[in-house]
């Protein structure tokens, strides 16, 4: 798979012409971009790549909603819808190492000094009440302080000013560690903020596991080679030779500044807190370099980050039971599990394991192997005519969540719950469903019956 944004957008043109809509008239980046992707998607229900060409104070266009599509996430690792769990849980088991080449298209345009300006960029501002223009498709590669570990994740930017923004890093989470670790020691934590890259590697930057884990690798695995990574011009950090647009910058020890509030995926607009300050010391793109926005707390967003999601969850619970069928991420903080149980008490490991597998999780529920956990009203039946909830519920309490859940105290902390909606003693021992006899079922055609 190429690793560069282009050939993948090339990709959706020659499969599907009309997932692409390259806009010429004169956009303004403030609020209009979002509400074309959303009425596109509620009025005429399409959910298409869009290209901006003429985005009102900036020279830069805008690419957004290319993750708007389950099948557009599964054609850049080379799968089908159906297929893309299994071909995510490959690349997470054989990750491939990323090799350094000398140098990229990246390179095309090298801004250092007095000609950084992030006010160049196309000022996007997604949401009424949002406190500025942000950068929402910035990848940040970073290495620990203290080891060779190598992170990558998505981490929204609020533009501050002509070098400086602020960055969200959720608490206890890998890029928050690192910061941690350098701010300890007094010093800035280099990392490079990465934009315009094809989804394969914004699928990879998303994977959930250990902090030793390198989503450098994931990402290869997902592409199908190495990834190609050239240094940084005011720092060692590594980045893909072929993205469009490379931040490079410092994430500051001792400083905070305030940040958001900002829409964001639980549905809200919410969070204005003293975050990390981050100086920019280079911007390095290509001469015609697109810039990539992703449609927040829309389609765009949700689609990339279930993906992942999913997948790990998946292989979590498959690790306590075997017999695991499927599992869903329907909305924020929650999941649901099916499995065929073979012995009582394992739809209890599974909300263990889940809610151990991932910070974001706070609700599970899991059902019998009978129940489709893609259709809400069949996890709704089953919540309704097979649990108890004095026996079936389990509730943890004072952990660690998502710092942007409005509900929790602080920061984050928060209970959370599972719910066991399994048959008991079991499904084969529990009152039968109803049904019309099979030799009718089969015997009875539908045509004989109609005009
Ligand atoms: C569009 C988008 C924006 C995101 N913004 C943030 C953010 O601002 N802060 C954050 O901590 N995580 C954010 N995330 C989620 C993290 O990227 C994700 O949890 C990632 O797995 C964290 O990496 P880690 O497990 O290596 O710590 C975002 C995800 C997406 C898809
Ligand atoms: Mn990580």
């Amino acid at each position: 798979m190429p690793q560069d944004l282009r050939s993948f957008l090339d990709l959706v043109k020659r499969q599907k012409p009309d997932d692409f809509l390259v806009v010429s008239r004169p956009i303004d980046p403030a609020w209009e971009i979002t509400a074309l992707v959303v009425k596109l998607e509620r009025e005429r229900r399409r959910r298409p790549v869009l290209l901006f060409e003429n985005v009102t104070g900036t020279r830069f266009p805008v690419l957004t909603n290319l993750h708007a599509s389950r099948a557009r996430l599964a054609a850049a690792i080379g799968a089908t819808p159906d297929r893309m769990l299994p071909a995510y849980l490959r690349a997470m088991e054989k990750p491939l190492p990323p090799v350094v080449v000398p140098g990229g298209p990246v390179k095309e345009v090298v801004l250092t000094g007095d000609r950084v300006d992030l006010r160049a960029l196309p000022q996007i501002i997604h949401h009424e009440g949002d406190a500025g223009p942000y950068l929402t498709a910035a990848i940040s590669f970073a290495r620990d302080p203290a080891s060779e570990t190598w992170n990558c994740a998505f981490n929204r930017l609020m533009i501050q000013g002509r070098d400086t923004t602020s960055i969200h890093l959720t608490l206890g989470k890998h890029l928050w560690e690192f910061h941690r670790t350098a701010e300890a020691r007094g010093e800035p934590l280099p990392v490079a903020l990465v934009v315009g890259v094809p989804p394969a590697i914004s699928l990879g930057a998303l994977a959930i596991g250990s902090i030793d884990e390198d989503e450098r690798g994931i990402m290869g695995a997902l592409l199908g080679e190495p990834l190609e990574l050239v240094r940084c011009e005011t720092s060692d950090v590594l980045v893909p030779a072929h993205a469009e647009m490379v931040i490079e910058a410092e994430i500051l020890p001792e400083a905070r500044t305030p940040e958001g509030p900002f829409g964001e995926f639980t549905g809200y607009s919410l969070g204005q807190r003293p975050r990390e300050v981050v100086k920019v010391t280079a911007i390095t793109h290509r001469r015609d370099a697109i810039f990539h926005d992703i449609s927040v707390a829309h389609l765009d967003h949700l689609l990339l980050s279930t993906v992942p999601m999913e997948a790990n969850l998946y292989r979590a619970v498959r690790a306590m039971v075997p017999t695991v069928r499927a599992v869903r991420v329907p909305g924020p903080f929650t999941c649901y599990v099916s499995l065929e149980q073979r012995l009582p008490g394992q739809a209890k490991n599974a909300i263990m394991a889940v809610l151990g597998a991932d910070l974001y999780m706070k609700r599970v529920v899991v059902v019998d192997h009978d129940v489709d956990v893609f259709d809400d009203r069949q996890v709704t039946w089953a919540l309704a005519t097979r649990c108890q909830p004095d026996r079936d519920l389990v509730v943890v309490t004072h952990a660690r969540g998502s710092d942007l859940d409005p509900s929790t105290a602080q920061d984050g902390q928060t209970a959370k719950w599972g719910i066991d909606a399994t048959a008991k003693p079991s499904l084969a021992g529990y009152t039968p469903r109803h049904r019309v006899p099979p030799d009718v079922w089969q015997r009875l055609r539908v045509e004989d019956y109609l005009p």
